[in-house]
């Protein structure tokens, strides 16, 4: 990792750049320095109705956990998102929906956004849904959606967005668990033409969990356009009950850490947490972080291709670029349909200037060769990000050369649903590249390396991800229970914030995210990282995807257990088995030599497209029958062919 190649600032973006590197280094300098006198100073880039006098007043300390932002200060996040760009941006188009079918779209100004979520507002508070109360969102990728969660934010009422890929069970859960009194949904998604029955499950949801359920009404977003049950007086047409509503709303005057949203992820154990976020700490940084990682300007065309209902949806699809006036392109399908082309026509289409998208996409293009750019423009571009997972080289130089022309940066942003934005990235007119390295830490983020033992380790090192000291944007609690929020995030190292990922740090200060360290290995006494091998096995020409998981072994401890997809037009076989164990032994170790190899023909993935090796484990283990919840799945089919075709018997 130290010989990686290093990218430069292209000269292009240097020209024009918010943030150079010099200052960069003085701007991080007085942020970890001077925390009180930097966020004094950027909190004041939102507006607000009562001025904060307060600044920051958190703890790490086990049994006095807190993190107060801005804390006498009030202000709404949707009049930040909204009001605050009006007269001026009326006309300026806030979001271009691009629809699941090319052809299928609608431009959305920032007045038309305005309108509807003011309607929508006044119909939920006519409902009786009052500051506090909780909404829960089931929406697929439309306009619809953005307004929902600002009409929510609008009086004060705290939405929980579940994701149209869960299951009714899935969507229950959640609804119960944060009490909701009003579900918003539609009729049916439509994705890659394939159809959900998105108020079918809502049905079988509340049905499910009978007099237990909370919500006292449904509304539904007629979409598709096929048949519904209707259950009078608790179902309402979205577009009936906002035809009844004034265009204009009062924003409820909130509290900088009153509540803006509660966002369920999964853990490696135990039910789903639902994480919490306030309004003023997470608009300072959703808004900065979008602007000076994106190096974003006026004018900006920006595409973040990610899904609502997952935390980079909430921080860069709606919240960020609406607090910083942007244009964004909002995406319904996914990038294969109807051909893996989509991306490129799209971004020629309206001519966006930064992408924002997972490596998990860029791999499935990649498979393809150079198809999915062939014949397209792409000179509009010039920033593109990542997201979601370690990027691996191969694919990192893929979405730079086909993407990116050799003269974009890409931004590797890493961060959590826990952090509410991102903490370690390049800046783009600041940062020279390492393929694979998020680089270094964004301004008022401490990061740290500590080995097992909680020792910290200073220099080039390898270990443990920490963030010793608070930002702005990080979850406040686990919604209902703050003693979970401390026993999961401050028990483990005292008084750091543990992040639960693995980082090396190398000798220019780079950050290496290596995966989650519950995905280590331990062959024979040596430790592998299990995203070192899967990047080898991804850069093996016959290879699209691979996970590699550990399994009982006898001589060694643990064995290396990989489930690999081959790219297009691959026809695995005995010889290709052996070409891939052969290549792992030659480009890391004999170590690292898989000592099963498992053809897929896809993995099994949240709807953020991580792999969820969690049931690799357990499949690899012999284990199937334990598989545990598998409802946060994107598509809960691939497992059965996984279990039909194991090895390990
Ligand atoms: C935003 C988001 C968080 C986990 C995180 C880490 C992994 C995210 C990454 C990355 C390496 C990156 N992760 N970005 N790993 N490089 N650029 O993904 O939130 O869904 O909560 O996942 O994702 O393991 O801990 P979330």
């Amino acid at each position: 990792m130290s010989h990686a190649q290093l990218y430069p600032v292209p000269e292009h973006i240097k020209a024009k750049t918010l943030v150079t590197n010099e200052q960069y280094l003085a701007m991080y300098e007085e942020s970890v320095s001077q925390p009180d006198q930097f966020w004094a100073n950027h909190g004041k880039r939102i507006s607000w109705f009562t001025p904060f006098t307060k600044v920051k007043d958190t703890s790490f300390d086990l049994g006095n956990v807190h993190v107060n932002w801005f804390s006498d200060g009030s202000l709404n996040a949707s009049y930040n998102c909204l009001d605050r760009h009006l007269p001026e941006k009326a006309k300026d188009v806030a979001y271009y929906w691009e629809g699941d079918e090319p052809g299928v779209q609608k431009a959305v100004t920032y007045q038309e956004l305005y309108d509807e979520v003011c309607q929508l507002a006044n119909a939920m508070r006519t409902l009786g849904v009052n500051k506090g109360d909780r909404v829960t969102i089931y929406l697929p990728m439309i306009p619809a959606a953005v307004v929902s969660l600002l009409a929510c934010a609008r009086i004060g009422a705290i939405h929980s967005v579940v994701f149209a890929g869960f299951s009714p069970d899935a969507l229950g859960s959640r609804i119960q668990d944060c009490d909701s009194k009003l579900v918003i949904t539609s009729d049916q998604a439509a994705r890659g033409s394939r159809l959900t029955y998105l108020k079918d499950n809502t049905d079988q949801a509340l049905a499910h969990l009978g007099d237990a359920n909370p919500a006292k009404h449904v509304i539904v977003v007629k979409h598709v356009g096929e048949n519904i049950d209707f259950h009078q007086g608790r179902d309402l047409w979205y577009h009936e009950i906002l035809a009844k509503e004034p265009k204009h709303c009062e924003p409820e005057v909130m509290n900088a850490e009153d509540p803006l949203f509660i966002l369920y992820t999964s853990g490696s154990t135990g039910k789903p947490k639902g994480v919490l976020h306030t309004t003023g700490g997470y608009m300072v940084w959703a808004s900065m972080t979008h602007q000076y990682v994106f190096d974003y300007k006026e004018g900006d065309i920006y595409w973040c291709a990610a899904d609502i209902g997952w935390v980079t949806g909430h921080t860069y699809i709606v919240y960020g670029p609406l607090a910083n006036g942007a244009t964004s392109v909002l995406f319904e399908g996914v990038p294969t349909y109807p051909s893996v082309k989509r991306i490129a026509q799209v971004v020629d289409k309206y001519k966006v200037n930064i992408l924002y998208t997972a490596p998990t996409a860029i791999r499935a293009l990649m498979a393809h060769g150079t198809v999915a750019v062939d014949g397209a423009d792409l000179s509009s571009l010039s920033i593109l990000g990542s997201v979601g997972e370690p990027i691996n080289p191969e694919a990192w130089s893929w979405y730079h050369q086909s993407y990116g022309k050799d003269n974009c940066p890409i931004v590797d942003t890493w961060w959590q649903t826990e952090t509410g934005g991102i903490l370690i990235t390049p800046l783009p007119g600041a940062t020279a590249l390492k393929p694979g390295s998020a680089t270094r830490p964004f301004f008022g983020v401490k990061p740290a390396i500590v080995t097992n033992e909680g020792e910290l380790v200073e220099g080039v090192a390898e270990g443990n991800l920490v963030i010793l000291d608070s930002w702005p944007g990080q979850m406040r609690t686990v919604f209902g229970d703050h003693e979970r929020f401390e026993q999961t995030y401050f028990s483990t190292y005292k008084g750091m914030y543990f992040t639960g990922d693995g980082a090396k740090r190398d000798e220019d200060g780079y950050y290496w995210l290596t995966g989650r360290v519950d995905d280590v290995l331990n062959i024979s006494g040596h430790r592998l990282g299990t995203a070192e091998i899967e990047s080898c096995l991804v850069a093996h020409d016959a290879i699209a995807e691979a996970a590699v998981v550990g399994y009982p072994h006898d001589i060694k401890g643990q064995g290396i257990y990989v489930f690999v997809a081959p790219r297009v037009g691959v026809e695995p076989s005995d010889e290709l088995t052996k070409a891939v164990r052969d290549w792992v032994r030659r480009e890391i170790s004999p170590i690292a030599a898989p000592d099963i190899i498992q053809w897929t023909p896809s993995l099994p993935k949240t709807r953020s497209g991580k792999i969820m090796r969690r049931i690799l484990r357990k499949i690899a283990a012999n284990e199937y029958d334990q598989l545990g919840d598998i409802s946060t799945l994107a598509d809960p089919s691939v497992v059965e062919h996984l279990i039909q075709n194991r090895l390990n018997r």
